[in-house]
């Protein structure tokens, strides 16, 4: 049973295979394996309409066979939701995830010390084998810190702490992930219904 997931992120696509993990007849390709395969500029409004180019994208190439949109991000209460659908590139085009998180950290530091809430969105769109679409989503809610800490994961885990933790998701780790992010939470919901059919 092949799935192909519409993503170059190796963080994220460590994680959906360990998520399908449940599934061992599952055998996850990505779009990299697909020589000369360009994605589509991401220029949605929304999480989900970001997820439904990079599924319809590869689904042009991939027909009669699963293949699954996700498009993630932070939203941080007192930027008013930003970075959001920005937030891959939030420090410019090629920027790296410590580019990143120090543009965040340093517009919170301007703009709302004081509220710091976030939350994590993942949207997935995924596109059936008889070309039938489904969307889920997930969300992890929990505060930005103060400085990076932890080692895991990747993006701006250093700088999350979820709700009730102590500790930064990149401390925290992938047990802690495959278990209560974001993207769990949506790879989850798709995987429940899978079963169901
Ligand atoms: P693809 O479009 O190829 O999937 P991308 O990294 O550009 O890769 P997105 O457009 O969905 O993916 O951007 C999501 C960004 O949000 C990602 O680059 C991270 O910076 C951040 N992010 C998403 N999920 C995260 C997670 O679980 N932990 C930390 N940061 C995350």
């Amino acid at each position: 049973m092949e799935f192909w997931v519409a993503t170059n992120n190796k963080g994220k696509i460590n994680e959906i295979r360990s998520l399908f993990a449940e599934v061992p007849e599952a055998e996850i390709h990505t779009q990299s394996e697909i020589s000369g395969f360009t994605p589509r500029p991401e220029d949605g409004k929304t999480f989900i309409e970001n997820a439904r180019i990079k599924a319809k994208t590869l689904a042009s190439v991939k027909s009669n066979t699963w293949v699954l949109g996700e498009d993630s991000g932070l939203e941080v209460e007192g930027l008013g939701g930003l970075p959001g659908i920005h937030t891959a590139r939030y420090a410019g085009p090629n920027a790296s995830d410590s580019e990143n998180i120090s543009k965040l950290l340093k517009m919170i530091g301007l703009r709302s010390a004081q509220n710091r809430k976030a939350r994590f969105v993942c949207a997935l769109v995924v596109k059936t084998p008889q070309g039938e679409e489904w969307t889920f989503e997930g969300e992890l809610q929990g505060t930005i810190t103060h400085k990076p800490q932890g080692q895991m994961g990747f993006g701006y885990d250093p700088i999350f702490l979820p709700l009730d933790e102590t500790k930064t998701m990149a401390e925290l780790g992938p047990s802690f992930k495959n278990q209560n992010s974001h993207r769990a939470h949506a790879i989850k919901a798709f995987l429940q219904r899978l079963k169901s059919l």
